[in-house]
């Protein structure tokens, strides 16, 4: 199966990082995540929206793989799981 790829402006790519924050009322989750060679991306420490994800599953200290779309440095983490 193949994905259309007219409009698709944001990239999808997957990481592996331990959760740093997260907080409910914003729907975002930190997370200190290593390279996503997808993106060519470091490994660094950011703050990713999560509107879609169950965030009572996840605290600090979690050792967590994610998918997630990206636009520029903007994340949207559409995948969460424990290690
Ligand atoms: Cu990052």
């Amino acid at each position: 199966m193949s994905m259309p790829e007219t409009a698709q402006a944001a990239a999808t790519a997957s990481a592996s990082g331990t959760v740093e924050a997260v907080d409910a009322a914003a729907k975002t989750i930190t997370i200190a995540h290593g390279p996503v060679e997808a993106l060519k991306w470091p490994a660094m420490t950011m703050t990713f929206k999560a509107p879609d994800v169950d965030l009572a599953s996840v605290k600090q200290g979690d050792q967590v793989e994610f998918e997630f779309t990206s636009s520029g440095m903007d994340g949207t983490i559409t995948k969460i799981t424990h290690k």
